[in-house]
C-alpha cells in the first residue's frame, strides 16, 4: 500500500460511479464535498458520542507553508491528496503520514495581489488516476495522481489583462472538470469552464453575466440578461463581476450541475448600473446542462446586488419533506445573511429566513424577492452594512446530517461602514481608495470608522424545513472553519482561536477538543483505512479576514492533523506569534500623514490591515514590526527581499516620497494610538 501501483489501482477506480457508490459507505472522501451533493456527512460512526473523548492525533504532517490553507483533504483508499497555500498539491499516505510527493505549479509569489484574499486554495479533484488542481493564477492542472508529474495545463484565463485567479476547488463528473475564477474585485467577468479530464480540451464554458452589448451575445442567457443592466454604466469595461469562485455541485439523476455567482463589479450598482435592475446573474444560483453548460434556470438571491453579496457559498444538495411533499432541494447560506431553500429541480423559491442580525433587508416575499432597506442602498450616505463584505457565512464549508435533519453552519458577522463613490474610474489607481494600487475598483469606500455592531462568530445548527436555528456554539472570533457531521452523532469543526472541537449533532454539547496550534479555517475529512475511521483537518491561518487579523497567539504554519481513537502521536511544536512592540524611533513630518493615510489605504491596507489597531494575521501588521524595517520601508516596497514571501514590487505604482509617507503615517498611527503614559 503506498506503492505507485497501488495509487494507480485505487485512484483510477475513482469516476462519477465510482463517486456515486462511495456515497453509500462513505469509506473514502473521493471528492471535495465528500458526495456529489456536497452533504459533508459521514456514514462512518466507529468515532462517535460515546468514544470522542478518546480521540488523539495519529499523526501530523507538515504542509511548509505560511499563509492560509483552506483544502478539504481528498482520500481514497489511505492516500490523500490535499493543497497548501499557493496551489501546492502534497500526496500524504494516511497509513504512515508520510509524504508521497509534492507538485508546485510555481505562481510568480509577487503576484499574490492579484487576488483578493489571500494566496488559498480550496483543494483538488480526483478522477480516473489524475489529481486536478486550480493553480493561483489561473492555470487547471492535471497530475498523474501516482507521481504527481503534470499531465496536462491549461490556462482558464480569457484575459490577462484582467486579474483572474483560481481559489476553489475543482469539481468533475462524467469525464469533465469545472472550475470558474475570482477576480471580482479587480474588474473581472465571471465564468465556468469545463474540460475533458483525460484531454484537457474545452468542453464548454458558460459566462455569468453579459459581455459588451455590441458584439454578438454567447447565448440566450446572456441576450436575457443583459435587459437587467443599464448600458450607461459601461459594465463590460469593468467586466461586471459574477466570478463563480467557488461554489460548483452537480446533481446525477438530474443531469445539473449549480454554479453560485458573485458580486457585482464594481460593488456599488449605482456606479455599475446607474438605472438600477437586478444586474443578472449576479449573486444567484444557476443551474447548467453538465453536458452542454448550457442555462437552465436561475434564482437570484440578491437583486442588484451592491455590497460584495456573493452567492458563491458551498451549496448542499438534500431531498426534504417540506409541507408534508418530497422536495429536491438546495440548501444555501450566502453572504447576505439569509439561508435559502430552491427547488433544485426548477429554481423555485421555497423559503429564506436570515439566520443572523440583517439590516439590508427585512425578508423576502413568496415570490422570493428581497424587502429591502432603502437606506441600503442610499449612495450619499455612510452605511454599517451587516452583513458586511466578509459575509454571514463566507466559503467555509456546512455539513448536513439527515439524521438530525440540521444543517451546521459557520456563521460571523464582521459589520463594515461603507460609503458609495460619486464617479468610478475604471481600474484606475487613486489615493484613498481601498486596494486601487494593486487593482481594487469596488466604487465603495471602505470607512476606518469603527461600526457600531461588534464582529462575533459562531456555530449554528440550522433546521432547514423549519427555517430556525436549534442550537449554537458561540466563539471568540469570526472566520471558523467549515465543519463536517458524521454518523457517530458529531459535528466537527476547526476554529479562529485554534481548537478542533467534536459536539453532539443532536443537542450541540461539546464533547471533545484539541488544540490545533493556530487558527483552523479549512473543513476536516473523515474515512476508513483498514478499517480504523480518522480525521484529518489541514490548519493554516488565513483567507480574506486572517491576512490582517486573528485570534490565536500562535504562527500559522500549514498543517495536517490526523486524528484516530487512542492515537498517541505528539502535537508538534507550535511557534508563538513574532509580533513586536509598538513601533517608535521613525523620524517624520506630521504634515505627511494625511497624505500617507491616503496612499497607505491604496497600497498597504488589504494585507497589513490599519497599522496598530490590526494586530496582524498570516501578513505582518506593520505598526508591530521593527524600526528598522520600516525606517528601510523603501528596499522592501521596491524589489524588495519579501517578493518571494507574497509582497509586491511597487515600482512604478508608488514614488520614493510615497514611501516616506506611509512611513509617516504607520509611525503617526502608532504614536497617536499609545496609551498615554
Ligand atoms: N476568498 C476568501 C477566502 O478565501 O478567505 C474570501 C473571499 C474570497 C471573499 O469574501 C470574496 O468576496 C471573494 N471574492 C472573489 C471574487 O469576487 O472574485 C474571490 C475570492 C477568492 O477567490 O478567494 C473571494
Amino acid at each position: 500500500k503506498g506503492s505507485a501501483d497501488h495509487i494507480r489501482a485505487a485512484t483510477g477506480a475513482i469516476d462519477s460511479a465510482a463517486i456515486i457508490a462511495n456515497a453509500k459507505t462513505t469509506n473514502d472522501w473521493p471528492s471535495y464535498g465528500l458526495d456529489y451533493a456536497e452533504t459533508r456527512f459521514s456514514k462512518l460512526d466507529r468515532i462517535n458520542v460515546d468514544n470522542v473523548k478518546q480521540l488523539g492525533l495519529q499523526w501530523s504532517y507538515s504542509l511548509g507553508s505560511d499563509r492560509g490553507v483552506e483544502a478539504t483533504p481528498v482520500v481514497v483508499d489511505g492516500i490523500m491528496y490535499v493543497t497548501a497555500s499557493w496551489s501546492v498539491v502534497h500526496a500524504v499516505d494516511t497509513r504512515t503520514g508520510k509524504k508521497l510527493w509534492t507538485y508546485d505549479p510555481g505562481v510568480d509569489r509577487s503576484k499574490g495581489y492579484r487576488g483578493c484574499c489571500d494566496v488559498v486554495n480550496r483543494g483538488v479533484a480526483l478522477y480516473k488516476g489524475k489529481v486536478f488542481v486550480g493553480a493561483y493564477d489561473g492555470r487547471l492542472v492535471a497530475l498523474d495522481a501516482a507521481t504527481g508529474k503534470v499531465v496536462w495545463e491549461k490556462d482558464t484565463v480569457i484575459d490577462h489583462g484582467y486579474s483572474y485567479t483560481i481559489t476553489g476547488a475543482p469539481r468533475v463528473f462524467n469525464g469533465k472538470v469545472v472550475i470558474g475564477n475570482g477576480g471580482a474585485e479587480y474588474g473581472a467577468r465571471g465564468y465556468v469552464t469545463a474540460y475533458d479530464a483525460e484531454t484537457g480540451n474545452q468542453a464548454w464554458r458558460w459566462f455569468t453575466v453579459p459581455g459588451d452589448p455590441s458584439k454578438p451575445f454567447e447565448d440566450a442567457s446572456m441576450e436575457a440578461a443583459a435587459k437587467t443592466w443599464d448600458p450607461a454604466g459601461k459594465w463590460w469595461v469593468n467586466g461586471g463581476g459574477g466570478t463563480a469562485w467557488d461554489s460548483i455541485t452537480f446533481d446525477p439523476d438530474l443531469n445539473m450541475v449549480y454554479i453560485g455567482t458573485g458580486n457585482g463589479s464594481p460593488w456599488a450598482r449605482h456606479l455599475r448600473s446607474p438605472a438600477g435592475g437586478d444586474n443578472l446573474y449576479l449573486g444567484s444560483i444557476v443551474a447548467l446542462n453538465a453536458d452542454t453548460g448550457k442555462y437552465v434556470w436561475h434564482y437570484q438571491e440578491t437583486p442588484g446586488d451592491n455590497w460584495d453579496y456573493t452567492s458563491t457559498q458551498p451549496m448542499i444538495l438534500a431531498d426534504l419533506t417540506i409541507d408534508g411533499q418530497p422536495r429536491k432541494v438546495v440548501l444555501h447560506a450566502p453572504k447576505n445573511g439569509f439561508f435559502f431553500v430552491i427547488d433544485r429541480t426548477n429554481g423555485k423559491f421555497i423559503s429564506a429566513k436570515n439566520f443572523v442580525e440583517v439590516n439590508w433587508a427585512t425578508g423576502y416575499d413568496a415570490n422570493g424577492r428581497p424587502i429591502e432597506n432603502p437606506e441600503a442602498r442610499d449612495p450619499t450616505k455612510s452605511f454599517d452594512s451587516i452583513p458586511g463584505p466578509y459575509g454571514a457565512h463566507n466559503w467555509h464549508p456546512m455539513s448536513f446530517n439527515p439524521q438530525t435533519g440540521l444543517v451546521y453552519l459557520p456563521a460571523q458577522g464582521v459589520p463594515i461602514n461603507l460609503t458609495g463613490e460619486k464617479a468610478l474610474t475604471q481600474n484606475k489607481m487613486e489615493p484613498f481608495k481601498f486596494g486601487s494600487t494593486t487593482g481594487w475598483n469596488v466604487g465603495f469606500t471602505l470607512n476606518a470608522v469603527p461600526p457600531k455592531n461588534l464582529p462575533f462568530g459562531r456555530l449554528l445548527a440550522w433546521d432547514p424545513v423549519q427555517q430556525k436555528e436549534v442550537w449554537r456554539a458561540e466563539y471568540v472570533a469570526p472566520w471558523n472553519g467549515g465543519t463536517l457531521t458524521t454518523a457517530g452523532n458529531l459535528v466537527f469543526q476547526g476554529t479562529a482561536d485554534g481548537r478542533f472541537v467534536a459536539y453532539n449533532a443532536k443537542t450541540g454539547e461539546k464533547l471533545w477538543e484539541s488544540p490545533l496550534g493556530t487558527g483552523a479555517v479549512a473543513a476536516p475529512a473523515t474515512y476508513m483505512v483498514d478499517g480504523v475511521q480518522y480525521v484529518s483537518i489541514a490548519v493554516g491561518w488565513g483567507g480574506v479576514f486572517g491576512i490582517s487579523q486573528r485570534a490565536t497567539e500562535k504562527e500559522a504554519p500549514g498543517t495536517v492533523y490526523t486524528f484516530a481513537v487512542g492515537g498517541k502521536a505528539p502535537m508538534p511544536e507550535f511557534t508563538k506569534y513574532q509580533m513586536g512592540n509598538l513601533l517608535t524611533g521613525i523620524e517624520y513630518d506630521p504634515k505627511d500623514v494625511p497624505e500617507g493615510t491616503a496612499i497607505y489605504v491604496a497600497a498597504c491596507a488589504t494585507c497589513h490591515g490599519v497599522p496598530g489597531v490590526d494586530r496582524g494575521g498570516n501578513v505582518k501588521n506593520l505598526g508591530y514590526t521593527s524600526t528598522e524595517n520600516i525606517a528601510h520601508l523603501k528596499d522592501i516596497v521596491f524589489k524588495g527581499p519579501y517578493r518571494d514571501k507574497g509582497m509586491p514590487d511597487f515600482t512604478g505604482k508608488l514614488t520614493e516620497a510615497d514611501v516616506v509617507k506611509i512611513q509617516a503615517f504607520i509611525q503617526g498611527t502608532a504614536d497617536a494610538i499609545r496609551p498615554k503614559k
